[in-house]
């Protein structure tokens, strides 16, 4: 039997595994999400995947965490692969968690497979997650794409890898979305034919484009391209991450200063970011999510789809 809370931060969809996760045993977190990946990727898209889920959804596997000091360990997941950190499925947890009784308003910290990070409680929808330290690897990088010529962006780390581009060909709407959908898939394409990577030779799975925001609260609009294939209904808080990275090496925006980031469909992030003392930048993400399900999955035997539609 696997109980899961649902709830959405800003439209993106978090799954929060309660009960009925693998046994990962307890080694570092980073390991245990190589064997939830490599060993139990049945789990992740029978619990994910469609008909119980979609590919927006991302899972939170709840696990003990290795540093005593920690509230958990928490495994990200989508439905093909393992995400290093996510800010939307952070807010998420928190706020499942104190829907559950088990956290009142206060300040946490959690492992994940790429560091820990912390997180307040602001109320039972609002959290702001201090991420993991997030940098630029590389300026004005350009790339060949088919139908779309040379495109150019920069690529960051923000928890996940970033390919952010400034000068979309296709204006950030919603009404453009299933061309945003397709430009964004052949930049990730391009990016993997030309061996563009990441420095420990990882992919760039997360494809930013950024836009005029419609809200006059906000300074910009994104799409992201998620690894699942999907876009991030939020604002993406390994995006925002990794904008605040490109922003501050850029001296275009200063530390401490409130930069709002508006998603695709509207939903509004409060971000800003600090100097780490070896010279990233340590980004901060403050948004709302509520609960919107509870449930135990059934996996009948005789359901030709138990493990979910997938390729
Ligand atoms: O909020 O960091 C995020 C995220 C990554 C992928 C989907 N959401």
């Amino acid at each position: 039997m696997t109980k899961v809370i649902d709830s959405h931060t800003g439209g993106e969809p978090t799954r929060v595994i309660i009960d009925g996760g693998p046994d990962l045993g307890s080694g570092p977190i980073s390991e245990r999400a190589r064997l939830l990946e490599t060993k139990h990727d049945k789990f992740c898209r029978s619990v994910l995947c469609e008909p119980r889920g979609y590919d927006a959804m991302v899972g939170a596997l709840i696990v003990t965490p290795v540093e005593k000091n920690c509230l958990t360990g928490v495994i990200f997941f989508n439905t093909s692969q393992n995400l290093g950190m996510c800010g939307h499925a952070t807010v998420g947890l928190l706020v499942t968690l104190y829907y559950l009784g088990k956290i009142s308003v206060g300040n946490y910290k959690i492992e994940t497979p790429v560091g820990i990070i912390s997180a307040q409680l602001h109320d039972p929808n609002t959290v702001s997650v201090i991420n993991v330290e997030s940098y630029r690897y590389k300026k004005g990088v350009s790339i060949q794409v088919e139908q779309y010529g040379e495109i150019t962006g920069d690529i960051a780390w923000g928890g996940n890898w970033f390919f952010l581009v400034n000068n979309s060909p296709i204006s950030v709407q919603f009404e453009k979305l299933n061309k945003l959908l397709n430009f964004t898939s052949s930049i990730k394409s391009a990016l993997k034919q030309q061996h563009i990577t990441a420095p420990d030779g990882s992919e760039i799975n997360h494809i930013e484009l950024f836009g005029k925001p419609v809200n006059e609260k906000a300074h910009s609009k994104n799409f992201v391209l998620c690894s699942s294939g999907d876009y991030d209904r939020s604002p993406c808080g390994t995006g925002c991450s990794a904008k605040l990275a490109c922003l501050a090496e850029e001296r275009l925006w200063p530390e401490n200063k409130k930069w709002i980031q508006e998603s695709i469909i509207g939903s509004l992030y409060s971000t800003h970011y600090s100097w780490s003392t070896g010279g990233n930048i340590i980004p901060t993400i403050t948004g709302k999510a509520f609960v919107t399900s509870e449930a135990t999955l059934q996996f009948n035997p005789l359901d030709p789809y138990k493990h979910g539609i997938s390729l």
